[in-house]
Formats: C-alpha cells, sequence, structure tokens
C-alpha cells in the first residue's frame, strides 16, 4: 500500500507565500486521495503495490491497460506531490556549486533560469506541472499536463511546480503570476541539488 507521506515542516511554515489553508487541503485532502485511488485502482495488482511509484510510472506502457489511465492520474499525482513538498523551505537559500554551475551553462544565469521557468508554468494551459529536468546528460525545463511525469518520457524532476488552482487559488485566486513569483521564495534549493547529485 502507498502512503501519504507527512509534510517535512508544518501547514503554516511557508506563510505568507504559501498559506496555511491551501497547505492543508493541498496535502491533507488532494493528495491523500491520490494516495486512496491509487491504493483502489492497484487492489488487486499486489506486485505493483510493492512497487516504487517511480519505477511503475517510468513503464506505464506495461501497466495493464486497464489501469493505466487510473495509475497515471492518481500513480502521478502522488509521485509529483511527493517530489513537491521537500522542494520547498521555509529557509530557502540560493543555489550554489555544481547545481548552480549547471543552469548557469544550460540557462545562461539563475535568472534566466527563473524567467524561462516562469514562461513554462505561465504557459500550461489549465492544470499541470512545470519542471526542471535532467535528460540524457542535459538540464530542461518542460511542462506536462494534469498529473503526467517526466519520468514516464524518461527524464528525472529535479524541480517542480503544481500549477493546478488547488495550489493557489485560496490566496491567489487568478493571479498564478502571483503565486509563481511567492513561490521563488520557499524554493528549497539544496533539495534540488540533491536530486541533481542523484541523477
Ligand atoms: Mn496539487
Amino acid at each position: 500500500m502507498f502512503t501519504l507521506p507527512d509534510l517535512p515542516y508544518s501547514s503554516s511554515a511557508l506563510e505568507p507565500y504559501i498559506d496555511t489553508q491551501t497547505m492543508e487541503i493541498h496535502h491533507g485532502k488532494h493528495h491523500a486521495a491520490y494516495v486512496k485511488n491509487l491504493n483502489d485502482a492497484l487492489s488487486s495488482y499486489p506486485d505493483l503495490l510493492q512497487t516504487p511509484i517511480e519505477t511503475v510510472l517510468s513503464r506505464l506502457n506495461q501497466i495493464p491497460e486497464n489501469i493505466r489511465q487510473k495509475i497515471t492520474n492518481h500513480g502521478g499525482g502522488h509521485s509529483n506531490h511527493s517530489l513537491f513538498w521537500p522542494l520547498m523551505t521555509p529557509k530557502s537559500a540560493p543555489p550554489a556549486g555544481a547545481l548552480l554551475d549547471a543552469i548557469d551553462s544550460f540557462f545562461g544565469s539563475l535568472d534566466q533560469f527563473q524567467e524561462k521557468f516562469t514562461a513554462a508554468a505561465m504557459g500550461r494551459f489549465g492544470s499541470g506541472w512545470a519542471w526542471l529536468v535532467a535528460a540524457s546528460g542535459k538540464l530542461e525545463i518542460m511542462d506536462t499536463p494534469n498529473q503526467d511525469t517526466p519520468l514516464s518520457q524518461g527524464k528525472i524532476p529535479l524541480l517542480g511546480l503544481d500549477v493546478w488552482e488547488h495550489a493557489y487559488y485560496l490566496k491567489y485566486q487568478n493571479r498564478r503570476n502571483d503565486y509563481i513569483s511567492a513561490w521563488w521564495h520557499v524554493v528549497n534549493w539544496d533539495q534540488v541539488a540533491a536530486n541533481f547529485q542523484a541523477v
């Protein structure tokens, strides 16, 4: 069975950038529902219930067709949100070292990277995610619809931003750009660096 991971900080820790009620509902209701629906979808597949979700999602074409879309949606939702929570912190410090060197090398500078990533997040029509991924020895920015994950395209997510309205509507309503600007204040670059180092 898959389980809901605890937040690595309190629900109020990311105030004023991400509000407490949004964090409580986003983690305690939305993420919890992805976990429940994933377990329900896999109830007749004990072997898949024992497999790390990242492995399942990277081999979607081997998943029985009758549950593939459910796994894409709910397995993707579980994986994406499990990645997302530790990518935020109330004690954000700018990237440094090998990660910053790689960002400079692939995007020109941290500012240019943030501009391009923000454009991807703004350009994602409807619900989805913006990503910094490692693919074939390169860093790339991409976006995905719904709960689709870069893992299913053979790419490793290093940083992800949830741009579903449930991630920001209570505080920012239709102002996705204000949400993104605020989110940069709480990015956990140490976690991005750890994800980068693990590739
Ligand atoms: Mn979400």
